[in-house]
């Protein structure tokens, strides 16, 4: 994804988002125009399959388990019910769907298999998958492309500079190793923010510097307004001003004029004019449905509505790169041969009890 060559320091994006906002608009609007189809809006869907619970201490964040949060802590959703989730959101407009963990990172046992078998099962429905599941390595990365992953998301949140405030257990770096490892098994990369954690200007440019700074900045940049939610250390921050969002998602766009900049979390509080002022500030995706992982979203009809109004078109899925091949989990597979050489076993000893291997017997003194 392609960097604005016009700006490229601080200083220079600095200036551009403290720009007069119909000009800082119109000058988004442009590259929009020149690099999107400013009627296209891609809906996608989000579902958590494993909620709450999670070690980490991310400040803004309602599922981490230290935080006294109204959260319902859940194990796995089971894939069956994450396929019925995706046909629905399918069925409703979205061509892409989001299964976010709270995990702290992807643990190589049975709940990844599981979810290694999710990413297939959407894949297989002509959706974009695109998996948030905390840090991952490279080998799982792999695995996760080879099942037909298109996308990994994974925030860097802030800038290296306010990012000690927000978080303590985890480091930057360990985010960019991350991001690192789905680009290099393939997968494309959404990275993105938040704004209204009572960062400075310089904080959220400094977010983009970040991104400036990679060999290839991610394909998709989400913009999350921060909800703020009981009982977590940002409960009573101020509500983002719309007119914030706006400059940051002009900006945003402007700088990297090719990737998706979505107008992520934070929509309930804003007017259908503000998404309006947001959607002509180069933003190109929603999310959609009236849950967000834990925190509600604008109902269905809503959106309707808003697309209406604003002759928008829900995007088609792959139209940035083709759909990935699912190919079989080598993995499940031996576990799957394993498991049906045990029947087999187990089977013939049935049959013939007294061919079978007479059991160890342990002598204990
Ligand atoms: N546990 C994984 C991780 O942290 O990478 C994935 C799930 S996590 C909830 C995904 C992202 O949601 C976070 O990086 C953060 O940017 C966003 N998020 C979480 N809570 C939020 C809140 N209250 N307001 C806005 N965005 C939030
Ligand atoms: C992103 O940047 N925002 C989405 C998605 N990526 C995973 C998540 C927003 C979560 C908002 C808080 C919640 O609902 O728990
Ligand atoms: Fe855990 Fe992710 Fe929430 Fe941080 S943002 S507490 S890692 S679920």
């Amino acid at each position: 994804m392609k960097v604005n060559p016009a700006y490229t320091t601080k200083e220079a994006i600095l200036e551009l988002h403290n720009t007069p906002l119909l000009e800082l608009m119109y000058k988004a609007a442009t590259v929009h125009r020149e690099n999107h189809d400013p009627n296209e809006v891609q809906m996608s869907s989000l579902l958590s399959i494993k909620t709450g619970g999670c070690p980490e201490d991310c400040g803004y964040c309602p599922q981490a388990a230290r935080y006294h949060t109204d959260v319902d802590t859940h194990k796995l959703m089971n894939v069956d019910t994450v396929i019925e989730q995706a046909k629905n959101a399918k069925a409703n407009g979205s061509s892409r769907l989001c299964m976010g963990a709270a995990w702290r990172n992807i643990r190589d046992n049975r709940d990844f298999d599981n979810v290694i078998e999710m990413v297939q099962a959407v894949n297989n429905l002509d959706m974009e998958v695109c998996c948030t599941l905390g840090m991952m390595t490279d080998k799982q990365a792999e695995r996760l492309k080879n099942a037909g992953l298109f996308a990994y998301n994974h925030n860097l949140d802030t800038s290296e500079d306010y990012y000690d405030d927000i978080i303590s257990t985890r480091e930057y770096q360990d985010r960019l190793n991350t991001i690192n490892n789905a680009k290099n098994a393939g997968i494309s990369v959404c990275s993105g923010g938040i704004i209204g954690m009572g960062e400075s200007v310089e904080d959220r440019i400094g977010l983009l510097l970040s991104y400036i700074k990679m060999e290839e900045p991610p394909a998709s940049i989400p913009i999350n307004a921060l909800v703020p939610v009981e009982g977590t250390p940002m409960e009573e921050q101020k509500p983002v001003e719309i007119w914030d969002m706006v400059r940051m998602i002009a900006t945003t766009r402007i700088v990297f004029p090719e990737a998706i900049v979505r107008l992520s979390a934070g929509r309930t509080s804003m007017s259908k004019e503000g998404q309006a002022l947001c959607f002509m500030a180069g933003a190109s995706s929603i999310f959609a449905g009236d849950k967000l992982l834990t925190t509600p979203n604008p109902e269905f009809n809503e959106d309707q509505e808003l697309f209406e109004i604003l002759g928008l078109r829900p995007k088609a899925p792959f139209k940035e790169g083709s759909r990935p091949e699912s190919k079989p989990d080598t993995i499940i597979e031996e576990k799957k041969k394993k498991a049906a050489e045990r029947e087999k076993q187990l089977a013939e000893a049935r049959k013939n009890p007294k061919k079978a291997k007479p059991r160890r017997v342990v002598n204990v003194k």
